[in-house]
């Protein structure tokens, strides 16, 4: 079996056993001009892991491993959004409202959907969350059972919300999480600094982090 080089310990997976998720690579986060910049964010903090995923993508594939991808956002009738989200936020700027590329998080919308470097292929899978987390509400859960997976390559954004969210339900839920560094990403340096730091610590408390590199390395 592949052995990654990982924090705090080796990562020993099963490549049948075992799914890439890319998390909301989605335009509102991530491009410029975008919902995530109007709100002052420095989208070049996300961006940088564009083409580490986009390599990570191409050598997974290859492989044969099962991707899978994410996306944040909600009905346009904003029924699955709980008041509580809905209310929080810049006031101009809540879920919903009209951005710079559509309604902001709506299913169907241009800035809901991923960024073309990241383009799902034919047949990966794309599940639509109503959370942070990507197996509250979505049929996550019964996907990776169907598919008999049990180990999770987590990449995407951002790495102290959505990442670090599904990583916690998975590790709850009984998967090993890898988390790869360089293709996770957040707006704040520091919370991307510690939000890696608290998934390997005490003795990987919910997860492992490698460098893609270490990763593909062991790919056949
Ligand atoms: C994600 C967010 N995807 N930061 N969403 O992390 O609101």
């Amino acid at each position: 079996m592949p052995v990654v080089d990982a924090q705090p310990s080796p990562f020993t997976f099963d490549l049948t056993s075992t799914a890439l998720i890319v998390i909301d690579m989605q335009r509102d986060f991530l491009e410029p001009g975008g919902f995530g910049e109007t709100l002052g964010n420095d989208v070049g903090q996300l961006r940088r892991t564009i083409e580490p995923t986009r390599a990570l993508l191409r050598a997974v594939r290859a492989a044969g491993m099962t991707v899978i991808h994410t996306r944040e956002g909600h009905k346009p009738d904003l029924s699955d959004c709980p008041p509580a989200k809905l209310a929080r936020g810049v006031p101009s700027m809540r879920i919903g409202d009209p951005g710079p590329m559509g309604r902001i998080l709506i299913q169907g919308e241009y800035g809901h959907d991923i960024v073309d470097e990241l383009a799902p292929a034919p047949g990966e899978p794309v599940i639509d969350k109503p959370g942070k987390g990507a197996f509250y509400a979505t049929g996550l859960g019964e996907l990776l059972a169907h598919k008999g997976i049990r180990s999770l390559v987590v990449t995407g954004v951002t790495t102290e919300v959505c990442v670090h969210t599904t990583v916690r339900e998975a590790n709850d839920r009984g998967f090993e999480c890898l988390v790869l560094a360089d293709c996770v990403g957040s707006y704040f340096p520091e919370f991307q600094e510690v939000g890696l730091r608290m998934i390997a610590a005490q003795g990987g408390i919910f997860g492992w982090v490698a460098t893609s590199t270490a990763f593909v390395s062991t790919l056949p």
